[in-house]
């Protein structure tokens, strides 16, 4: 049986600066997966008209997003990175799937629920269609793994239900044109064009929480700085920020279920875990007994010794938008070679002259 070649892809949007969530969640990743797979990362650009229309410094913004993936260790000769709005093919794949994928998929997406409010009249018709988007964003590699935090997984199941609603409502003509590749689909084996996409979400901190509520997610859009450490952040802010993180008056438990209704020490935890690359029952066997007050000066440590060089590397880079702009351009004319293809299939799918 013929296979989807592996392909991730995975996107960041330029809506503020980047913080720990973004850096574990997904961008460490991205660097990871570099060694196994051929890698697609994009800056998405369309994603961030969403929730606010008009952004004064969108084009510092994507130079920051992508400065970022590069200082991390993204390599963009190797794979390809790109800002979203140089493919046109997204947004037209993105019609596509607003054509395919129901109303009510849309509205059960939290996130839309969380991002618009009580005010959902007022929200943006892109709002609610965001998660088509990152759909055609994915697709349009037939990208078969996406490394991501947490909170998107659900956009993730719905990705895949759109692959297999586009897969079964065109089956014959996938077949006739004989652009399918053979899968499995639960017991059923099928012939589809849009692979059925594995999200990457694993790792000991696949969400990181507020530093000032440990049932929060840490967001770029929280008011309280505080509440998240930035990438920018110099040392002394990092360590300040780690000192005032909320904590409860326990030490540190001696094994994992310790940890249980206990969000902030959780929290803090799996942050160390997934910085040094080590399991939080790693980090327990290390620091089970003891306090607050010896754990954190270490985790600021650690913290400072993997960010630092990273934000170092960002500023440098800044420094030369150029070279910025030069990658962008080449990693959006190769994501623009394969994006070409999959259109001119989809459009022979559905039937539209090209
Ligand atoms: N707290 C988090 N923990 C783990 N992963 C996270 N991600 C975001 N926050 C966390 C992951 O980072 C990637 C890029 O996110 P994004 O910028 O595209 O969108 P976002 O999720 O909207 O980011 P924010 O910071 O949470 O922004 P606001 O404040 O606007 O809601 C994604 O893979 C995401 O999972």
């Amino acid at each position: 049986m013929s296979e989807f070649s592996p392909r991730v892809f995975s996107g960041v949007q330029p809506t503020g600066n980047l913080h720990l969530g973004n850096y574990l969640g997904a961008i460490r990743k991205f660097v990871a997966l570099q060694e196994s797979h051929n890698c697609v990362y994009c800056v998405v650009d369309l994603h961030a008209m969403t929730a606010q229309l008009v952004h004064e410094d969108l084009e510092e913004q994507i130079r920051s997003i992508t400065a970022a993936f590069l200082a991390a260790g993204i390599d963009p000769k190797a794979h390809i990175v790109f800002n979203q709005s140089r493919v046109p093919q997204h947004a037209e794949l993105a019609w596509i799937f607003n054509c395919v994928a129901r109303i009510g998929w849309m509205n059960r997406m939290t996130q839309f629920k969380d991002k618009a409010g009580k005010d959902r009249e007022n929200a943006s018709l892109g709002l609610l269609a965001y998660p088509s988007l990152m759909a055609a964003d994915i697709l349009l590699y037939r990208a078969t793994h996406v490394p991501v935090g947490d909170d998107q997984k659900q956009h993730l199941e719905l990705t895949r239900d759109i692959a297999q609603k586009f897969n079964s409502d065109f089956s014959e003509r996938i077949e006739k044109l004989g652009l399918g590749v053979e899968m499995m689909v639960g017991e059923e084996r099928v012939n589809g064009y849009f692979p059925l996409t594995e999200p990457l979400i694993e790792g000991p901190a696949p969400r990181v929480m507020s530093l000032r509520d440990g049932t929060k997610k840490m967001s770029k859009s929280d008011v309280s700085d505080l509440s998240r450490i930035n990438l920018t952040d110099d040392a002394d802010t990092i360590s300040k920020k780690i000192r005032k993180a909320k904590t409860d008056p326990e030490p540190l438990p001696s094994d994992l279920e310790g940890l249980v209704d206990r969000p902030e020490a959780d929290n803090l935890v799996g942050i160390y875990a997934a910085l040094s690359d080590r399991s939080k029952a790693d980090v327990i066997a290390e620091f089970g007994g003891r306090q607050f007050s010896a754990f954190k000066p270490a985790l600021s440590e650690l913290a400072v010794s993997v960010l630092s060089p990273i934000s170092t590397q960002m500023r440098s880079l800044l420094d030369d938008p150029a070279y910025i702009d030069g990658v962008l351009a080449d990693g959006g004319e190769r994501a623009g070679e394969i994006a070409e293809k999959t259109m001119k299939d989809v459009k022979a799918i559905i039937g539209l002259l090209a």
